[in-house]
């Protein structure tokens, strides 16, 4: 499916650096369609069931302390293959391991602070899109450029 969505922010330390643009442009230049955006101040709450897997973690109330640091740039990118490759985008979770060319690997050193968030799984992704959005956040379009992009 070319309708396939992930969920992708940009975590406080990339707005605070200001690194919305550049890491944005990434995905559209790719070919992703942005179908949500949105800078928000999330709320420990929400932080808790987005990171539920993690909640058990030593490093989770450093990551939660992170996250709660200022606003976070949550958006929703669709696409052929958009959970997969916006995991390859980003780049590996340690920016030690990060390859140059992805978003880690070009701008950040340390794992708690790796500048960006995209979700792991198609069912991860549901999951966290309709955490941090409403329905009515989706935004309905078609590009005029899918020809292009897509065979
Ligand atoms: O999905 P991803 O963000 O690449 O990694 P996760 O294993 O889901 O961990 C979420 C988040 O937690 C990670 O982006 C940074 C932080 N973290 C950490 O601070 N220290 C670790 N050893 C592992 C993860
Ligand atoms: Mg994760």
């Amino acid at each position: 499916s070319n309708q396939e969505r992930t969920f992708i922010a940009i975590k406080p330390d990339g707005v605070q650096r200001g690194l919305i643009a550049p890491i944005i442009q990434r995905f559209e230049q790719r070919g992703f369609k942005l179908v949500a955006i949105k800078l928000t101040n999330p709320s420990e709450d929400l932080l808790r069931k987005h990171y539920a897997d993690l909640q058990e973690k030593p490093f989770f109330p450093s990551l939660l302390k992170y996250m709660t640091s200022g606003p976070v740039l949550a958006t929703v990118w669709e696409g052929k293959d958009a959970v997969k490759t916006g995991r390859v985008i980003l780049g590996a979770t340690n920016p030690k391991d990060s390859a140059p060319g992805t978003i880690r690997g070009d701008f950040a050193i340390e794992v708690g602070r790796n500048v960006c968030h995209g979700s792991d799984s198609v069912e991860n992704a549901q999951k966290e899109i309709g955490l941090w959005f409403k329905t009515e956040e989706l935004v309905e379009y078609t590009p005029e450029l899918t020809a292009w992009i897509y065979e």
